[in-house]
């Protein structure tokens, strides 16, 4: 029996892949061998093709081009980032809630931002913020988890995408996608059971799916958003500079203190890009600097030789999780599912 069917990956753990098809069934399922062999990756979020499904496990043959993909964690297929921060509890500070934004532009999706607990300041306040984040070019949806105010709107804007939340703990994300999906636990215990005790550690990524169609998945790497982009990248990162087309002097201009700079300053956060401006200038210095040659080989001094060069392995790409670890995921993967031998059956079948 073979069949090919397409879905998208929900959750990845070790070397298993839950698979959502649109008919909503899920599949268990592995790579096939061959995909190992050309190095394709599948992450959550990828667009799969699957063969030989038989009841509910299958095996990934093809993986679809990303139209966008986050690192970290790994999600592909992005279409929004939801930053969420809380209206009180703790208050929002500008400054952070800017480096939130900056850090969710570079993953080059659309960025929507989200204030909750509404409930806790009053209409008056919360117009003051609304009117302050439009400026910034980001209009923010007031939701509350306990009023359910703006829920219905936050659904819309959920619809049919898939969604990453970012924020700091605390601000009710957790609460949010409890309200969006007020069965969680029990598809959680119905459908990932299998999943359940990986689910709490950190590699592992999970996209829920919403009622109204469409996936959302929490994002732990976000919150300690460090900025890691160009200075030129970083301009494009604030919707206040993207909106002004503007044709400075110099093509490549920082909009700090050239000369001939065409851009508008009269904008609450040109102090912030200022400071971020250094801090990216310092980042793209470091890249700059690792990328030269005397840095990729390392000097290496023999008794009675001349020193000779070797080169310097890249610090993350040679590194492999030891077996052990590799097969601890495992267990987690599969506790209490009785698939002892599942990786034989689907490998290559
Ligand atoms: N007042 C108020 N508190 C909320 C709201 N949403 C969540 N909280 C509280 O904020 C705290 C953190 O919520 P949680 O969902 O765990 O935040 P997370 O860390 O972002 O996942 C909890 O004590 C929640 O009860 C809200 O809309 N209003
Ligand atoms: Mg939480
Ligand atoms: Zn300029």
């Amino acid at each position: 029996m073979s069949d090919l069917v397409t879905g998208i990956v929900v959750a990845v753990q070790a070397n298993f892949y839950m698979v959502q098809l649109a008919t909503g069934r899920r599949l268990l399922c592995t790579k096939r061998e061959k995909l190992k062999k050309i190095g394709t990756t599948v992450i959550a979020g990828d667009a799969v093709t699957v063969s030989d499904w038989q009841g509910e496990r299958g095996a990934i043959v093809a993986v679809a081009d990303r139209r966008s993909e986050l690192d970290r964690p790994p999600i592909a297929n992005v279409d929004a980032v939801l930053l969420v921060f809380a209206m009180a509890e703790p208050v929002i500070e500008p400054w952070t809630l800017s480096k939130f934004l900056v850090k969710a532009e570079g993953v080059g999706v659309k960025v929507q931002l989200c204030l909750n607990k509404s409930d806790l300041i009053s209409l008056a306040e919360q117009q003051i913020w609304v009117d302050r984040l439009t400026a910034w070019g980001y209009p923010p949806l007031l939701v509350s988890t306990h009023t359910n105010q703006g829920l219905e709107t936050l659904r819309q804007h959920l619809q049919n995408q898939i969604t990453v939340l970012a924020g700091h703990s605390g601000v009710g994300k957790s609460s949010l996608i409890a309200k969006l999906i007020p069965d969680l636990h029990l598809r959680v215990a119905a459908v990932s059971g299998k999943l359940h005790r990986g689910r709490h550690t950190t590699r592992h990524v999970e996209l829920f799916e919403l009622p109204m169609g469409g996936l959302i998945a929490d994002t732990p790497g976000f919150n300690q958003p460090d900025l890691t982009c160009t200075p030129i990248e970083l301009a494009g990162y604030f919707p206040e500079i993207r909106s002004q087309h503007v044709n400075c002097q110099f093509a490549d201009c920082r909009h700090e203190d050239e000369p001939g700079c065409a851009l508008d300053r009269t904008w609450e956060r040109y102090e912030h890009y200022r400071n971020f401006l250094q801090i990216s200038q310092q980042w793209e210095q470091q890249q700059i600097q690792q990328r030269q040659p005397e840095n990729q080989w390392k000097q290496r001094h023999q008794a009675g030789n001349a020193a000779t060069l070797e080169p310097r392995l890249a610090a993350k790409q040679f590194r492999r999780p030891s077996r052990r670890s590799q097969n601890q995921d495992l267990t987690e993967f599969t506790a209490g599912l009785n698939v002892d031998d599942l990786d034989q059956d689907l490998e290559d079948s």
